[in-house]
């Protein structure tokens, strides 16, 4: 696509705590400094998208409940809203992160505009848009269309491209376009943030995710209650949403005084230089981010060996993999290997 000018970009993602819409903000902040004109179309301005940036727009998408509808249609109005941004600023392309709606509403909105007016459609999988709605009757078929329907169709990792082939039986060009970092100085010293946290001596084992079933934190509690070693440890969650469910969890397991929580944190590179371990126990995930800024700060993972993290972190290297499942086996490789070893790891690092 050759325009002569720095291309304009629409980029539509979920505006709340997740990967998805980190990748989708870093992205476009990013092109916006390499001279794009980067258009944010959402029902909320993403959480990690400042609220002035040269080249940076945000148009929310306006959602109405009418009466007659049981529940709120969001896909109508962001195809409209898409389709409006798209023919008044000119926009090339529609790159749209997680599938459901966002690429069935990019298709529907070049439907609308003229031929001269329409944008290519790039539709970036994110995980559960295959794996889970992927899977759902009352979602696949039009998943599939959309991905057809695009120019360009990526996955964050190669487990999710094979995983869109098997589920979605899509056989058209994938490419795989890893997760990246692109890290923050910290704001404070690791000193001061474990400080804030009253932690001094102990380890601190790190947990940051949205929460979302497919994390299986009623795993991680489990697998915490069950760590015999001597050595004190305490856990500090960033959650991207509510930790309250989680909260008689944590009184049930003897872990109230193990366990600090820090809902949408803004600063994530002050509590990941301040980590001594990161913790996963995924049941499913496609690529795992967390792992990944973990990771940049020299912080080892422990984490279940399922779907894209394998690509992510070398066994042994970056940290441990573990199978998927017993609570117990996790806590036992916690208190023996991981202790001693990877916290060498990072005393040494
Ligand atoms: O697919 C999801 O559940 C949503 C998404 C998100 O917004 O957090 O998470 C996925 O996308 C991230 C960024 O590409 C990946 O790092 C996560 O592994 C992935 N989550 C799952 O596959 C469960």
């Amino acid at each position: 696509m050759s325009t002569g000018r720095p291309l304009k970009v629409g980029i539509t993602c979920y505006p709340s705590v997740g990967g998805s819409g980190v990748i989708a903000t870093t992205l476009g902040i990013e092109l916006a400094n390499r001279g794009y004109e980067v258009h944010f179309i959402s029902y909320d301005r993403p959480f990690r998208l400042p609220e002035s940036s040269p080249r940076v727009y945000f148009h929310p998408v306006v959602i109405n409940s009418y009466g007659l509808f049981k529940y709120p249609d969001y896909t109508l109005p962001l195809s409209v809203e898409m389709a409006r941004v798209s023919c008044n600023h000119g926009l090339d392309v529609l790159h749209v992160h997680y599938a459901v709606p966002h690429a069935t509403a990019a298709v529907l909105a070049r439907c609308m505009l003229p031929v001269e007016k329409q944008p290519k459609i790039v539709t970036t999988l994110h995980g559960t848009d295959t794996t889970l709605l992927g899977n759902d009757p009352g979602y696949g078929p039009a998943i599939h269309h959309a991905l057809l329907q695009s120019d360009a169709v990526t996955t964050v990792s190669s487990y999710l491209k094979a995983e869109t082939r098997r589920v979605l039986n899509f056989d058209g060009p994938m490419e795989v376009i890893h997760n990246f970092f692109d890290p923050k100085t910290p704001t404070r010293s690791r000193e001061e943030v474990r400080r804030e946290l009253g932690v001094s001596d102990e380890i601190l084992i790190l947990h940051s995710s949205n929460l979302r079933p497919m994390k299986r934190i009623d795993l991680l509690l489990e697998t915490l209650s069950r760590v015999k070693s001597r050595e004190k440890f305490k856990v500090l969650i960033l959650a991207g949403g509510d930790f309250s469910p989680f909260l008689d969890d944590v009184r049930r397991l003897g872990l109230e005084d193990r366990v600090i929580v820090r809902e949408n944190v803004l600063e994530i590179e002050d509590y990941l230089q301040a980590a001594d371990l990161a913790l996963y126990t995924s049941e499913s995930e496609s690529f795992c981010l967390s792992i990944l800024e973990a990771m940049f700060f020299e912080c080892p993972s422990v984490s279940t060996a399922v779907g894209g993290i394998p690509e992510v972190m070398e066994d042994g290297v970056d940290g441990i993999l573990i199978p998927f499942g017993d609570p117990s086996e996790i806590a036992v490789l916690i208190g023996v290997k991981a202790f001693c070893r990877l916290t060498t790891v990072k005393s040494a690092a």
